[in-house]
């Protein structure tokens, strides 16, 4: 018979072995989600930096961003759900909270976006091992979107350096960045 407890506290699904998502990948996949939830706090952190900076737009491109990771943790979360398997969450690391410069947070966050891409490059690796033709057709999506995250971040690096010192310069990139919509999910 059916508790009323059962259905608040259902029995952990297995998260062991099984032949479509092994316990290994499955870990990897939970760590991943972990580190998505980190990117989103890590660029809410910047936005949070640039709003006390005055330069709204920045501010505004981050927080846009760091919605973004969160349709990233999502995307693995309902795969994980999807395949009957057991999301765990763990705790998020705290993210930095102050750069020296626009410069250098925009430098923090390609430098982030390239340890990103080479975490989803070893699931695609272990998946490949695994025969989890399912997972590497789902990691996919990551390895197209982590080019156009590279490149974004690294352009606005080199945008940054060409304005150097110029606050005018500082300016226009600025409300260029604020033009930036979140994208549809
Ligand atoms: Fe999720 O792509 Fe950035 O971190």
């Amino acid at each position: 018979m059916l508790r009323t407890a059962d259905l608040w506290n259902p029995p952990k699904k297995d998260i062991g072995e099984d032949k479509m998502v092994s316990g290994k990948m499955l870990g990897a996949l939970n760590e991943q989600i972990n580190a998505e939830l980190y990117s989103s706090y890590l660029y809410l952190s910047m936005s949070a930096y640039f709003e006390d900076a005055h330069l709204g737009g920045f501010a505004s491109w981050m927080r846009v961003q760091a919605r973004e990771e969160l349709g990233h943790v999502m995307r693995l979360y309902d795969y994980v759900v999807e395949r009957g398997k057991r999301v765990e969450l763990s705790a998020i690391e705290r993210p930095p909270s102050n750069w020296s410069s626009p410069l250098a947070g925009f430098e923090g966050a390609y430098k982030h976006e390239r340890k990103i891409t080479a975490r989803i490059n070893s699931l695609v690796d272990m998946a490949i091992k695994d025969n989890d033709h399912a997972t590497n057709n789902m990691l996919q999506w990551f390895v197209a979107e982590q080019v156009e995250e590279e490149a974004s971040a690294s352009e606005i690096v080199e945008r940054l350096k060409l304005v150097g010192d110029d606050g005018r310069g500082l300016l226009m990139l600025d409300r260029h960045l604020a033009e930036r919509e979140p994208e549809e999910e």
